[in-house]
């Protein structure tokens, strides 16, 4: 599941660093050099908060600008976008969890800033940091734990996008309902029914694999 997100962001993260890959309905460039000079005032803060060169900041935003050109997203256009990337399988379920986390202040629109905040907490961030980001995904109403009910509406939606791919436990005949037991079996250490942030994390940081795929993150920006 954290693979997800890493390819995820990842393809974001190169589209908007690449913008001539993208496809951007974008309008004069004039326009354009006055909005990014207009939105980045803030850009010294900016760095300050993700840790990110003014360079880096600005080829981002450039990127951002083609393919979001009213300088945020909303939930449709970031399905759209995600769709994209995962053609095969039913990907707006789990686009809508991403977005979710992505708009934090849940204004139901994803600014540059808010995107490459998060995106900055899944590049620079520990691994501490990251799994904070990788929890706030699974915890739909951000009371801090994940309930059984939680984790398999996000399950279930990482099974929709992967059809017609691998399963993500790598055994096509685990359901959603089964793959959630196994998450809790391994995750829920007092057997309360509820995962808590540390108990998350702490899984999470003993599963060398998930350790692992949280450090190709490292390589992001
Ligand atoms: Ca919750
Ligand atoms: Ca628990």
């Amino acid at each position: 599941m954290f693979a997800l997100t890493r390819t995820l962001s990842r393809k974001l993260s190169k589209r908007f660093t690449n913008p001539s890959t993208g496809q951007g309905k974008d309008g004069s460039r004039n326009e354009k050099c006055e909005n990014v000079r207009c939105r980045l005032s803030s850009l010294d803060s900016l760095c300050k908060k993700t840790e990110l060169s003014r360079t880096q900041l600005r080829a981002l935003y450039r990127g951002f600008k083609q393919e979001c050109p009213t300088g945020c997203v909303d939930e449709d256009e970031f399905k759209a976008i995600y769709e994209k990337f995962f053609p095969i399988g039913r990907s707006d379920s789990y686009a809508h969890f991403i977005f979710n986390t992505f708009d934090s202040d849940k204004t139901g629109s994803v600014t540059f800033e808010k995107f490459v905040i998060g995106l900055s907490v899944l590049a620079r961030g520990t691994t501490r940091q990251r799994l904070r980001w990788a929890f706030n995904i699974y915890d739909l109403n951000k009371d801090g734990k994940i309930t059984q009910e939680e984790m398999l509406n996000v399950v279930t939606a990482i099974h929709d996008m992967m059809d017609g791919c691998s399963k993500p436990t790598g055994d096509e005949e685990c359901t959603p309902n089964h793959h959630v037991e196994l998450i809790f079996k391994k995750m829920d250490r007092n057997k309360d029914g509820v995962i808590t942030r540390d108990e998350f994390i702490d899984a999470c940081m003993k599963d060398e694999g998930v350790r692992q795929s949280m450090k190709i993150f490292d390589t992001l920006l």
